[in-house]
C-alpha cells in the first residue's frame, strides 16, 4: 500500500526529557490519571475537513497547501484516496477517533442522488478503514452552508425548498453516522442567523430550526441511532447574528422548545472568545446545566477577531478546560475534537504531524495539572469555604427555600450589619495555578 507520510512512523511516547518534535512528551496513551487512562479522559479526534481537505486559502490568497495526494479534482477516486491518507495519518498519531461532514468526505454530485451515493461509496470504504485500524466515528455532521443554495440558511432559510434540501442531506448524515457506529451527531448551524432584521422574521426562523431538529430526532429514533445530538454555539460568522450565540443562547433554545432530552452542546474555544467569554466560562455554564457534550479544541487570536481556528497549545487553557471535564467526570460520549488548521505558512505535510502533537501534549499536560490541583485541593477548599455562610444558620434557610423577605429583613434589621465580606484572594490563587504549571 502506498504511505502518504514516509517520513514518519507511529508517533511514540518519549517523556518530558524528549527533544524528538515527532514524539510525545506528555501523551502517554495508557497512564493512569485519577483512575483512567489518559485516552480515556481526552477521547482525541482528528477533524477531517481542516486536515484533509484544508488547503489554505484566505480571502486574499490562492490554496498554499499543495497535498501530495490530492490530483486537485472533488472526484469519488481523490475522496476514495484521502481515506487512505485520513487513516494513514491518524494510525501513526495514535487518535482513538475522527469527524467529518458529508461534504468533506465525498464530493457533492450534480443532483442529491448522487451525492446520496458518493457519500455512500466513501462510506464503506471509511467502514472497512475504521475495522482494520480501530479507529472510531465521534461524530459526523452536514455541510449546510458552503453551497450557494444555503445563502439565507438552512433550516431558517426563507425558502422551504432549502429547507427540504437541508432536511434530506442530514436525514442521509444521521444514517451515515449511523452506520458508522458515530457516538455522536453534530449540528453547527453555519448560516443559521441573518445579516438584516428588515428582512428577517425572526419568530418564524427560529420555529422552523426547532422543527427541524425535531424531525431530526425523530428519524434518529425511527433507526435507531443512540448517538447524542449536539449543537456547536458560535456567536458570528459567517452571519452577522447567529442564532446559536453561545451556550446560553442555545440551551435557552434547547429548552423553549423542548429538545432538553435531546441535545447537548459541543463548546469550542474559538467560538467561546468570539461571543466574549473565556472557554472555561462556556464550558462551566454547560456543565453545571447537565448539558456539556463535547470539546472542538483550538484557540484564537488575541489580535485578530476571527475564527483562527489555531491549534492549542496555551497550557493555561488546557488546565482550565480539564479542571471543568474532571469535576463532570468526562466527556463521554463525547471527545476532544481537534476543528484546529495549520496556518497557510506551514505548508508540509508534516507540519499536521506537528500541531496535533503539540494540541495532544498540551492536553495531556492540562489533564495532568488539573489532577494535581485537584488532589491538592487548595482551589476546592477554598470555594467551598468562600460560600459556607450558606452551609448553616439563615444561609441554609435562602438555598433550602425556608425562608422569605419578610423573615430576611427581620434577620438583618435584628442583626444590624452583615457579617464582614472576606478578600476573593484572585491573585494568590493565580499564583497558586503557576505553582502547577
Ligand atoms: C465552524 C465550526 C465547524 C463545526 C462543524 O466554525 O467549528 O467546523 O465544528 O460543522
Ligand atoms: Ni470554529
Ligand atoms: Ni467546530
Amino acid at each position: 500500500m502506498a504511505t502518504y507520510f514516509p517520513e514518519v512512523d507511529k508517533i511514540q511516547f518519549e517523556g518530558p526529557q524528549s527533544k524528538n518534535p515527532l514524539a510525545f512528551r506528555h501523551y502517554n496513551a495508557a497512564e493512569i490519571v485519577e483512575g483512567r487512562s489518559m485516552t480515556d479522559w481526552l477521547r482525541f479526534a482528528v477533524c477531517y475537513w481542516h486536515t484533509f481537505r484544508g488547503n489554505g486559502t484566505d480571502p486574499f490568497g490562492a490554496p498554499t497547501l499543495n497535498r501530495p495526494w490530492d490530483d486537485g479534482t472533488d472526484s469519488l477516486d481523490n475522496a476514495l484516496r484521502r481515506v487512505d491518507v485520513a487513516f494513514e495519518f491518524m494510525t501513526k498519531l495514535g487518535v482513538p477517533y475522527y469527524c467529518f461532514h458529508d461534504r468533506d468526505v465525498a464530493p457533492e454530485g450534480s443532483t442529491l442522488r448522487e451525492s446520496h451515493a458518493n457519500l455512500e461509496a466513501v462510506a464503506r470504504k471509511l467502514k472497512e478503514a475504521q475495522k482494520s485500524s480501530g479507529i472510531k466515528l465521534l461524530w459526523g455532521t452536514a455541510n449546510l452552508f458552503s453551497n450557494p443554495r444555503f445563502m439565507h440558511g438552512a433550516a431558517t432559510s426563507p425558502n422551504a425548498d432549502v429547507f427540504a434540501y437541508a432536511a434530506a442531506q442530514v436525514r442521509k448524515a444521521i444514517d451515515v453516522t449511523h452506520e458508522l457506529g458515530g457516538e455522536n451527531y453534530v449540528f453547527w448551524g453555519g448560516r443559521e442567523g441573518y445579516m438584516s432584521s428588515y428582512n428577517t422574521n425572526m419568530k418564524r426562523e427560529l420555529d422552523h430550526l426547532a422543527r427541524f431538529m425535531h424531525m431530526a430526532n425523530d428519524y434518529a429514533q425511527s433507526i435507531g441511532f443512540k448517538g447524542q445530538f449536539l449543537f456547536e454555539p458560535k456567536p458570528k460568522e459567517p452571519t452577522k447574528h447567529q442564532y446559536d450565540f453561545d451556550a446560553a443562547a442555545c440551551l435557552n433554545f434547547i429548552r423553549q422548545y423542548g429538545l432538553l432530552d435531546v441535545v447537548k452542546l459541543n463548546i469550542e474555544t474559538n467560538h467561546a472568545t468570539l461571543a466574549g467569554h473565556s472557554m472555561m466560562h462556556e464550558l462551566e455554564y454547560a456543565s453545571i446545566q447537565g448539558v456539556l457534550g463535547s470539546i472542538d479544541a483550538n484557540t484564537g487570536d488575541l489580535l485578530l477577531g476571527w475564527d483562527t481556528d489555531q491549534f492549542p497549545t496555551d497550557i493555561y487553557l488546557t488546565t482550565q478546560v480539564m479542571l471543568v471535564i474532571m469535576k463532570q467526570g468526562g466527556l463521554r460520549p463525547g471527545g476532544t475534537n481537534f476543528d484546529a488548521k495549520v496556518r497557510r505558512e506551514s505548508i508540509d505535510p508534516i507540519d499536521l504531524f506537528y500541531a496535533h502533537i503539540g494540541g495532544m501534549d498540551a492536553f495531556a499536560r492540562g489533564l495532568k495539572i488539573a489532577a494535581a490541583i485537584r488532589a491538592e485541593g487548595v482551589l476546592t477548599d477554598f470555594v467551598k469555604d468562600r460560600y459556607s455562610s450558606y452551609d448553616s444558620g439563615i444561609g441554609h434557610k435562602i438555598e433550602n427555600g425556608t425562608t422569605s423577605l419578610m423573615e430576611l429583613e427581620s434577620y438583618i434589621i435584628e442583626k444590624g450589619a452583615p457579617a464582614a465580606n472576606a478578600s476573593g484572594r484572585q491573585e494568590m490563587l493565580e499564583n497558586l495555578i503557576n505553582r502547577y504549571i
